[in-house]
Parts: C-alpha cells; structure tokens; sequence
C-alpha cells in the first residue's frame, strides 16, 4: 500500500514523514524527476513474532506500507495542488496533514483550502480529457470514448458542485478508468492532526471537530505529535516507550496511522505459516478464501480445493499447529469462506 503524504506548506509533512518511517530504509531511488521521498515500513502487528517463534522460519515476511513525502518549494495556490497532483498519482490513500502548531492556527480552515483547491485541479484534468475525448468523438463515434465521456462529465459535475470524487459511486470498470488520472479528490484521506505537545488537552476535541465537519465523508483522524514524535523516533525502543507514557500515548504514530488506514481502506491481514516462511498479508476486508489464495498466487487460486483455517488466537493459545488439530481447532473452509481478521490459512490447490 502507498501513502502519498499531503498538507498545505509547512504543516509538518516532513515531520510527519519522519516520524512516521524513522524504523525505514530509504528506498533507492525516488521516482524520475521528483525530489520527493519515499519510504517503506514494514506494518507493525503484535501477532507476526509470536507465529515466527511456532515455526522458527527461514523468512519472516511482514506487511509494509510505503510513504512519499512530496518536495515542493515555494509554490502556493493551485500550482500548489498540480504538483502535488503529479507527485501523488500512484498513492493508494493520502494522508492529510494539519499543523496544529504555533499562533493563529486555524485546521479546519487550512484543511478545506487544500480540499478546495484539489478540486480544482482535479477539475482542471477532468475538462481538459474532457475536451480531449468530445474532439475525437467529433471525429469518429466509439462506445468506448462514449462511456468516458460520460464518466467524464459526471466527475465535473461532482467537482463543481464541490464533492470530491471518492464519495462518487462509481462501477468496477469506472473505477479503473479513473486510477489512470490519478485524480487527488478520488483517494480516501486519512487526517494527521499534527499537533504541539502543550495542545495535548485540546486534541480529543480537535479530532472530534475533524470528524463531525465531514460526518458524510469516509474518514479516520488521528493525532500525531509530529516534532517529539519524530525525535522519539531515533530512540531505541525501551526509551520510546517511555517516552510515550509520559506522554499519555499507548501506541507510537506509526501504530495508529497504519491501524486507522486499514480501517479507513478496509484491509485486514490473514497469515500463512510453515518452516519456509511465516508471512502476513493484506486483503479486503469480506474477501473469501479463494481470493486471498489469489493474493498468494493465481494458481492457488484457480486451482482452489479448500482452505484449512484457525484463527490467531486459537493457534497460539493451542501452542502449536498439530495440538490444534489435535483438538479440533481446524477448520476446513471452502472457496466463499469470508476469511476473517487474523485468521491462518492453508490453502490445498490442485493445478
Ligand atoms: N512546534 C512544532 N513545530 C513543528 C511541528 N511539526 C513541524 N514543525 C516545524 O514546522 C516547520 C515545517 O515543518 P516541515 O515538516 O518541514 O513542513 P512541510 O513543509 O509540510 O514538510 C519546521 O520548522 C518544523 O520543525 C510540531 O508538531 N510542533
Ligand atoms: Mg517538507
């Protein structure tokens, strides 16, 4: 999954970038022609070392979550937006980030002139495809451009009228269509409310503020203490955690961003486990077991003959997989088995 990171100038995007990936490596190389940062983190869940400790594999292979933190200087407005337009195109989900730091602070505000003027540019791409595809079609009628045409026109009118496209109920193949624009309003927004420690008091308020302005929108808010929470970040763990304490924190920021975007995209995690390797991986929360064996590998799904399935905790409670089956833990599932949140799989296939 890839977060773009975005937030008027100076609002602690950078902050937040570095708390939020201090654990990471940079990645090799960013994409051509940006300056801009990106990460990879791996996902933190507490139920992957204690799977690793079964099995004592060779690979233990985590989630990860990979984050771009757009270098843009000096460029305010609706060039603002473009670039970040540009910069953001392949992000899955964005991360908004609002400063809540220093005098005169106004989030609300900040957050809505950036929500407004990505619907500009948004609005600014879709007419000018617009323009594009009602030329050719002077030119030579096909269904093809017709239905863009028309997916085309519903998202200006959406834009216009100041919704942004990611509250839009668009088909399968729209949808797809769409991704290729890489349109800003169409990804979901996770909220960092990036705040100064002497504003903790005000901060379960702040939040609540955030939610209730966009009751009729798809949204997560978390609250990030982006300055401590990055310096926090170069301590070694035991330090952190006190750290954290003190600061009334239970989780770092990184445990909450990733627990709030799961529930914002709707992801959960499943695992597979043997001596090889003991891995997590991520689907749509209501897939069945012969999507996620698709998730793994095609063949596992096309040649799908049932899944074997223990939830986490019953596996671990039982100590190990054969005393679970022993016990008759085990589950045998077939292809339409909703698979659940931390459930363990074994996938049988036949190709
Ligand atoms: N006091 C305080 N300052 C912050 C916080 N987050 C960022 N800053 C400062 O705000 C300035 C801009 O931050 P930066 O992360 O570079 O913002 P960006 O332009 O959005 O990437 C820097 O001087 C930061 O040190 C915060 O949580 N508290
Ligand atoms: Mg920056």
């Amino acid at each position: 999954m890839h977060i773009g990171i975005i937030g008027r100038p100076s609002c602690g995007k950078t902050t937040v970038f570095r708390a939020l990936t201090s654990a990471a490596a940079p990645a090799q190389t960013s994409r051509a022609g940006s300056k801009s940062d990106t990460r990879v983190v791996q996902v933190p869940d507490a139920r992957l070392q204690p799977l690793a400790d079964l099995y004592n594999p060779r690979k233990v292979t985590p989630a990860v979550m990979s984050f771009v933190d757009p270098v843009l200087t000096g460029q305010t407005g609706a060039h603002f937006a473009e670039s970040l337009l540009t910069l953001m195109r392949d992000a899955d989900a964005l991360a908004h980030v609002v400063g809540v730091f220093g005098d005169d602070v106004d989030p609300l505000g900040d957050f809505n002139d950036l929500n407004n003027e990505i619907l500009l540019a948004d609005l600014a791409v879709v007419e000018k495809r617009l323009e594009r595809v009602t030329k050719d079609l002077g030119k030579m009628k096909r269904a093809d451009l017709q239905r863009e045409q028309q997916l085309l026109r519903s998202c200006q009118e959406a834009l216009e009228a100041e919704r942004p496209l990611r509250r839009l109920d668009f088909s399968e193949g729209e949808r797809k269509l769409l991704r290729g624009f890489g349109l800003l309003s169409s990804k979901a927004q996770l909220v960092v409310l990036n705040l100064d420690e002497d504003r903790r008091p005000d901060a379960a308020a702040l939040a609540g503020d955030f939610r209730e302005s966009r009751a009729d929108d798809d949204v997560q808010v978390i609250t990030l203490y982006g300055q401590i929470e990055s310096e926090m970040a170069q301590l070694d763990a035991e330090a952190a955690r006190l750290f954290q304490q003190d600061l009334g924190l239970q989780e770092s920021g990184l445990d909450r961003f990733t627990r709030a975007s799961y529930q914002l995209l709707g992801l959960c995690s499943f695992f597979t486990v043997s001596e090889k390797e003991v891995r997590t991986w991520t689907i749509p929360h209501g897939a069945v077991a012969q999507q996620a064996a698709g998730v793994i590998h095609s063949d596992m799904a096309r040649g799908f003959i049932r899944a074997e399935v223990i939830p986490y905790d019953d596996l671990e409670a039982s100590g190990s997989m054969a005393k679970a089956r022993e016990a008759g833990k085990l589950r045998i599932e077939g292809k339409t088995y909703p698979v659940q949140d931390g459930d363990v799989l074994t996938i049988r296939f036949n190709v």
